[in-house]
């Protein structure tokens, strides 16, 4: 989204919320712009607060999108007006660059390999591993067949078939492979994306121990948040979760009785820069670090906003990094850059992307559902 103010100051905001576009769309349109219209654009915390608690029903990740597109705009029209990169408002540097991972995946552990030693030579000191499962014809995260990953590939959900037992007895030997072909200093990743139980998570951690993961991400549905106690209890791979929390409630206890090491909430989804640095704040007391979501369906508006973020804060961890598509990239202008395994922000006012408004127009909105998962039962799954 863009706001203008009466001084003709431009800025942008992400509001992309992966195939439910629209809802975010119709809350923005009827419910936030015209109550927006004479506000003072310089009151970003106090515009927070109006449509949060101003709207009486709270959080949401439609409403928290929503609130992040003004939060983030309102933040690029602040960076505007002053001169500076977002950053700088933020406090400042406080590293070189922003380490980013890569998504290296394939069908088979050959394949993988493959994938791994592209992102090697290209500079990545992180790396997400996915495999495909021997005896699934597909599974999240792996790339099959011509064009890009993209999961939401169809108006109405595709459906997937899935087995925690072919998975679990598979995964270690996946990292086995790759520690012994690539030592022991590339960081590595994993996501469970939210299928396994608490106790079977606690398995897949202590199995792939030996090969000394940065994390496994989001083994189990987090709606519990005192199951990762039991995680906790039998292993010492450290846990990233958040990609789909929406405000720092629903990480609090997670963060507070330090059962996660990476909190992976992210600018769009989670209120915007404001609250994306509250939760990072109250992280950082608890030696938890930010993992910051990187995935496509946020755009580079999202990402550009996510990268001042991560040079500023103390407790900054990792961000996930897969590049847009060309056809993306020229809608969003940009002027961050990737270079020997780091994203660096841009140091133009402001967060140093636009949205191409009449290049943006010739790509007509087409709805694209995330997939469903069942058991080879049938039974629906967590996806
Ligand atoms: O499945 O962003 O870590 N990344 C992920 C993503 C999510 C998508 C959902 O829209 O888990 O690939
Ligand atoms: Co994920």
């Amino acid at each position: 989204m863009k706001v203008v103010t009466d001084d003709g100051v431009t800025g942008v905001g992400d509001a992309t919320l992966n195939g439910r576009e629209l809802a975010v769309a119709s809350y923005l349109r009827d419910h936030v712009v015209p109550a927006l219209i004479g506000r003072d654009p310089a009151r970003i915390e106090d515009t927070w607060q109006y449509l949060y608690k101003g709207a009486y029903w709270r959080r949401g990740p439609v409403t928290m999108s929503a609130i992040a597109a003004v939060d983030t705009a309102l933040w690029d029209i602040k960076g505007k007006v002053a001169g500076l990169p977002v950053y700088q408002l933020l406090g400042g540097r406080s590293r070189a660059g922003v380490t980013v991972y890569g998504h290296a995946s394939a069908a088979t552990v050959d394949g993988v390999l493959t994938e791994v030693a592209r992102f090697v030579k290209d500079g990545y000191r992180a790396v997400r591993i996915q495999a495909g499962v021997p005896g699934l014809a597909g599974v999240y995260g792996v790339h099959i067949g011509p064009g890009v990953y993209e999961p939401a590939d169809a108006a109405v959900p595709s459906e997937a078939v899935w087995s925690t037992v072919r998975y679990l007895n598979h995964v270690p030997s996946v990292f086995a492979r790759v520690r012994e072909e690539f030592g022991p200093d590339l960081r590595l990743v994993h996501d469970v994306h939210h299928r396994l139980t608490p106790i079977e998570a606690a398995r897949l951690g202590k199995s792939l121990e030996p090969y000394a993961l940065t994390w496994m991400e989001d083994p189990v549905p987090a709606e519990l948040q005192e199951g990762f106690r039991l995680i906790r209890q039998h292993t010492t791979t450290p846990i990233a979760v958040g990609e789909v929390f929406n405000s720092v409630w629903d990480c609090q206890r997670l963060v507070t009785e330090q059962l996660i090491d990476y909190v992976r909430t992210t600018v769009v989804h989670a209120g915007g820069i404001t609250h994306l640095r509250r939760i990072f704040d109250l992280a950082a007391l608890y030696h938890v670090r930010s993992g910051s979501h990187g995935a496509t369906d946020l755009s580079p508006v999202c990402l550009a906003a996510a990268l001042h973020v991560d040079i500023s804060i103390p407790n900054f961890g990792l961000q996930e990094y897969m590049p847009h598509v060309a056809d993306t990239d020229a809608v969003f202008p940009h002027t961050y850059r990737f270079e020997d395994g780091f994203l660096h922000p841009s140091e133009e006012p402001g967060l140093g992307v636009d949205i191409d408004e009449d290049l943006a127009a010739r790509y007509p909105y087409r709805p694209a559902a995330l997939p469903v998962n069942r058991l080879e039962d049938g039974t629906l799954h967590s996806w």
